[in-house]
């Protein structure tokens, strides 16, 4: 069966499943879970272990393959189109830059979800050149927009790094419902099992079975273990074992799911407050990473969703998924600009090798480039 088939399967499974549990976990999630384990506040001394994390290993992809390259460049077809249409649509038939086409401009660059702030300061840049006479045509203000974007998201980039060492390198995964954490999980997982690497998962939510069963189905694909606890059991008391095992079994990485929640509902975002501060009592400095997974087609919403998760736990990267299905893909621009938080990975599909890290030249080229693909909206 080819990995398009088997992932398509998954997805599909896994997308009735949540669905029918949503329904359960809005009813479970507020009550205070049985059999929690009272974490007592430990001798830091017993339980701190301080190594000194090594030189990360690069898997980066940097030298992507003119095939990957195109994939990247077709996953962002929607955004593309619909980004370009805007700009378009501003300029058709004009060739001098009057107040009524920066006006349009304006208008334009509101709707393309690059978020407003964002957006005023490119048409702020752009109005200054022009009035400097610096730019005196549409092709000009595309070059300079597309240069500005690709200075923000420049600031961004920063492939996450993963540490071998003496420790686990432990990665927190956050974000709301269906946002894509356990495929992001999974990814990731398999990417550095394929290094040869020892890798674990930790099954965080523990509030929905299927959720379990879902990381597990990865696990068992990917050929690693997944740490699970009972039914309804503090996720803070799983990360807890996750990470004794963890040292014990010389574990190299660490991807801790979490459950999906409302960015809004304050107990469950004490509940991950309570799970990051587990995960660095057994490890200092850990989780060495707080990803949080975010949906492009979120659109504005994304980086609302960044800031309250932010609020809860540090948020140290962003993975923007599922950039393949929609038209609201700018959004990482506003990310790039108004949250400062670094872009580690894009997810431009379901398949396994559809997770990209993030680069800002590849990127901004792939959205700026003539349109082939075939691809319809
Ligand atoms: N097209 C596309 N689909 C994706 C991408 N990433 C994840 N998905 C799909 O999005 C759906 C939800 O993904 P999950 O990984 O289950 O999301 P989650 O955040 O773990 O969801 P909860 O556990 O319910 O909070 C699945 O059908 C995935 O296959 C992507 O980059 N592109
Ligand atoms: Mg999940």
């Amino acid at each position: 069966m080819s990995e398009e088939k088997k992932t398509g399967f998954f997805g599909r499974l896994f997308k009735r499943n949540r669905l029918e549990e949503k329904a359960s976990e809005e009813v479970v999630s507020d009550a205070t879970p049985t059999g929690e384990i009272e974490l007592e506040e430990p001798d830091e001394h017993d339980l701190r272990i301080d190594v000194e994390q090594p030189e990360p290993e690069d898997l980066s992809q940097e030298n992507q393959s003119p095939q990957e390259l195109f994939r990247l460049k077709t996953g962002l077809t929607k955004t593309r189109k619909g980004f370009f249409r805007g700009l378009d649509e501003v300029f058709l038939g004009k060739r001098e830059l009057d107040e009524q086409v920066l006006h349009r401009l304006e208008e334009a660059l509101v709707r393309a979800d690059i978020g407003v702030q964002t957006s005023y300061e490119l048409l702020e840049q752009v109005t200054e050149r022009v009035k400097r006479r610096e730019i005196d045509n549409p092709q000009a203000v595309i070059k300079h927009i597309k240069e500005m974007i690709r200075e923000y998201l420049e600031k961004v980039e920063s492939p996450l790094r993963v540490g071998y060492g003496m420790e686990p390198f432990v990665v927190m995964v956050v974000g709301v419902n269906g946002s894509g954490k356990t495929t992001t999980i999974a990814k990731i997982a398999a990417r550095h099992k394929a290094a040869n690497r020892k890798v674990m998962l930790v099954a965080g939510d523990t509030f929905r079975a299927a959720a379990v069963e879902q990381l597990q189905i990865w696990g068992d694909r990917i050929g690693c273990e997944v740490v699970k606890g009972k039914a309804k059991a503090d996720p803070s008391s799983v990360a807890f074992e996750a990470m004794d095992r963890a040292l014990k079994e010389d574990v190299e990485l660490v991807l801790v799911d979490t459950a999906g929640r409302l960015h809004t509902r304050v107990p469950l975002m004490d509940e991950l407050k309570k799970v990051h501060k587990t995960l660095g009592k057994k490890i200092s400095n850990s989780p060495h990473e707080t990803l949080i997974v975010i949906d492009a087609s979120m659109g504005q919403n994304a980086i609302l969703q960044a800031r309250t998760f932010n609020q809860a736990v540090p948020v140290t990267g962003v993975a923007l998924t599922k950039l393949d299905g929609t038209s609201k893909g700018g959004v990482i621009i506003g990310i790039s600009k108004e949250l400062k938080i670094p872009i580690r990975y894009v997810g431009i599909g379901e398949k396994m090798d559809d997770l990209r890290d993030f680069n800002a030249r590849q990127f901004s080229d792939a959205l700026f480039s003539a349109d082939e693909s075939t691809e319809s909206d």
